[in-house]
């Protein structure tokens, strides 16, 4: 089903909101206020939210390392996310996870992941525990054009589909693994053909224009529903940032870059909106100054929040 007036401006607030949060971790991080490392998700909103809007409870997502628009999409707090990005206590993992390693298994987020292609694999496995507890619930699987030359793509794709598993596998093809450039990495431009090899359906999408991607995935995810089985869908997009936050970006020239940022998917959709007459000017720009709001909000948090005690070392990491 369609969207309604509400959900496309809940979707437009989301994408602000994940592009908000990415733009003030990149300027937190140039100024040394944030540990670790980031990648960040600008430029690719509109995947993480055409997909998570058409979730439910029992519904699961996993991510990658490029993960908090995952986490925001999914309607985590830009608060306990921030807070676990300065790794401090208030986070969503005390602290101890981090950029890459975020997870609110509550909301169904199964974490953001350091390793290239591991959310497979555990998608995979959370889409059979819904199969089997007959709950309804699907499994979406974010991962890059990098992942999917992995043998856990191979291997996930391979079991979901003999098992009949409710799981989505959403490649975000941004068209590089770090420098490298997806005519270097494989001998194919659609990824979704890989589809074919598993015999499922595999569909490819202008992953700038959110409400593609939104109906792709509702078609997907009604499949899994109803006990049809996997469906991969290839997401065409790009990273406006460099691969990392740091990044000299050598291997892409600016040309590049500003015509991928002309198809911005945030304007493009902001624009769609006022066109089919389902938002004014004023409506969208209230949605902004109350996202920047909600952001400065977030970093207030995060600083506040303690740095964990020595005691809490441990804490969560072993199971009883
Ligand atoms: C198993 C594994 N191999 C290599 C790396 C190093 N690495 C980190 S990100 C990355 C590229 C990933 O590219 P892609 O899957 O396209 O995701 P993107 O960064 O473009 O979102 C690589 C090779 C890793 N983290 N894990
Ligand atoms: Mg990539």
């Amino acid at each position: 089903m369609a969207p309604n007036k509400e959900e496309m401006l809940d979707m437009y607030r989301k994408m602000l909101l994940i592009r908000e949060f990415e733009e003030t971790v990149a300027n937190l991080f140039s100024q040394g206020q944030i540990p670790g490392f980031v990648h960040l998700y600008v430029g690719e909103e509109a995947v993480a939210v055409g997909v998570c809007s058409n979730l439910g409870d029992k519904d699961y997502i996993a991510s990658t390392h490029r993960g908090h628009g995952h986490g925001i999409a999914r309607g985590a707090s830009v608060e306990k996310m921030m807070a676990e990005i300065f790794g401090k206590i208030d986070g969503y993992c005390k602290g101890k996870g981090g950029s890459m390693h975020i997870a609110a298994v509550e909301l169904g987020f199964l974490g953001a992941n350091g390793i290239v292609g591991a959310g497979l694999p555990l998608a995979a496995g959370a889409a059979f525990a819904n199969k089997y507890l007959k709950n309804g619930g699907v499994a979406v699987c974010f991962f890059g054009d990098g992942a999917s030359n992995r043998a856990t793509f191979h291997e996930a794709l391979n079991l979901a589909s003999i098992w009949k598993l409710p799981v989505i596998f959403v490649c975000e093809n941004n068209m590089y693994g770090i420098s490298m450039s997806q005519e270097r990495h494989q001998n194919i431009n659609d990824i979704a053909d890989r589809a074919v090899a598993y015999g499922i359906p595999g569909v490819s999408v202008d992953g700038n224009d959110v409400m593609a991607v939104y109906e792709a995935a509702a078609e997907a995810i009604k499949r899994a529903r109803a006990g049809e089985g996997p469906t991969l869908i290839e997401c065409k997009t790009y990273r406006f940032r460099g691969h990392f936050e740091g990044d000299a970006c050598v291997y892409r020239s600016e040309e590049e870059v500003n015509e991928w940022k002309k198809k911005c998917p945030i304007q493009r959709f902001g624009t769609s909106l006022l066109e089919m007459n389902i938002a004014s000017r004023e409506e969208l720009d209230a949605i902004s100054a109350e996202v920047k709001e909600q952001i400065k909000n977030a970093v207030e948090f995060a600083r506040k929040s303690p740095y964990p005690d020595v005691s809490e070392l441990t804490t969560d990491v072993y199971c009883d």
